[in-house]
């Protein structure tokens, strides 16, 4: 096991919130004939399809998945593909199969074609109502009430099951919510911290499914890719950790977005109005600890909250207006 660099990297849920970006950044850096992207879906124009190779793939059968990893000689992949929080409560069957059984055919496929690294994110929907919510220990009580969860602390078990037993090189981060102005959210409960902005540009007004004194872990998009990017090219023999990095960036509340906002639009109103979403949110950390990522591979976020509000309402403005 090295330091690595790819020689032809596999996205799976290129299409998603973070696939998109991620792709891109691939692509840029890695070139974009060795960055193959993929996802269970199409969207006809969509930048990713149009940008490099892209092919259809459904995580949860195992036969495409090792078959298109064996096939096109891929020696890395970026799992990305995953049903989130709040779909996963409506639909926990699906988020079981797509979660558990595609994260194992992505490693089972690793494993048989020998691959040199595979990351795969967790979330901070692996802590519960047990675990401490302030300044969150990377070592603690991982009892979460969601589907979502389950499979995510699963997930990081299975990841590390295949280190010790395979010798296989498996890395992720327990991202916290990701806001981007890219691609939308996929069904989370942290949607609500990008729907914001979207809702002060279009409408100057924004009903929000949490309570304005709900603090989560939050994250901007260059952080997302960073943090991903830099945790992918680290030294293995630096890790102590594989599958289960804390990272930190934000901790914020949806009254404090509110408030960032209203710095550039003053007029801006919200309006609270809790749904299933805020039982979800109340059993996550406020803030985590991610000692253990700035010691390991020297993880440091760029971001504060003005500074990615001033870019997201910039970024979010044009595209608008553009469409
Ligand atoms: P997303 O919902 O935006 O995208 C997921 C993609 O997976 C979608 O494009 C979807 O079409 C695809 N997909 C669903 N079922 C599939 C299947 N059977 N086969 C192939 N593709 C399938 O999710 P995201 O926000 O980009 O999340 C990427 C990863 O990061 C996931 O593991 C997620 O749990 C994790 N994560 C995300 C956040 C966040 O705030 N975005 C936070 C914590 C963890
Ligand atoms: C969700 O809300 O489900 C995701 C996550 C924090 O994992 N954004």
């Amino acid at each position: 096991m090295t330091t690595g660099k790819f020689e032809r990297i596999l996205i799976t849920g290129a299409l998603g919130q973070i696939g998109t970006e991620l792709t891109a950044e691939l692509r840029r850096r890695y070139g974009a004939d060795n960055v193959v992207a993929s996802d269970v879906r199409t969207v006809e124009g969509h930048p990713v399809i149009n940008g490099g190779p892209w092919t259809s793939l459904d995580v949860t059968d195992a036969g495409a998945v090792s078959d298109l990893i064996g096939g096109m000689n891929i020696d890395a992949v970026f799992h990305m593909a995953a049903i989130l929080s709040a779909t996963g409560e409506k639909d926990p069957q699906l988020c079981w199969k797509v979660n558990i059984d595609g994260t194992l055919n992505v490693l089972e496929a690793a494993r048989k074609h020998d691959l040199a690294r595979v990351i795969i994110p967790s979330s901070i929907a692996v802590f519960g109502p047990e675990t401490p919510r302030e300044n969150t220990p990377q070592e603690t009580v991982l009892k979460p009430r969601t589907m979502y969860g389950i499979t995510k602390v699963s997930g990081e078990l299975l990841c590390d099951y295949y280190v010790y037993k395979y010798d296989l090189d498996v890395r992720g981060l327990r991202y916290p919510g990701i806001i981007s102005s890219e691609t939308p959210p996929g069904g989370g409960t942290t949607d609500y911290a990008v729907e914001i902005y979207y809702e002060a540009i279009r409408e100057g007004r924004y009903t929000c499914f949490v309570r304005e004194d709900t603090m989560l872990p939050m994250m901007y998009m260059p952080d997302c890719i960073k943090a991903t990017l830099d945790l992918a090219e680290a030294d293995f023999d630096s890790l102590v950790h594989h599958s289960d990095f804390n990272v930190g960036s934000l901790s914020v509340t949806a009254g404090d977005i509110a408030e960032s906002i209203r710095k550039h639009i003053p007029g801006f109103r919200v309006e609270y109005r809790p749904d299933f979403r805020q039982a979800i949110a109340d059993t996550w950390p406020r803030s985590v600890d991610d000692s253990a990522a700035r010691k390991e591979w020297g993880w440091k976020p760029d971001w504060d909250l003005d500074a990615m509000t001033a870019d997201m309402l910039q970024k979010l403005g044009e595209k608008l207006r553009g469409s």
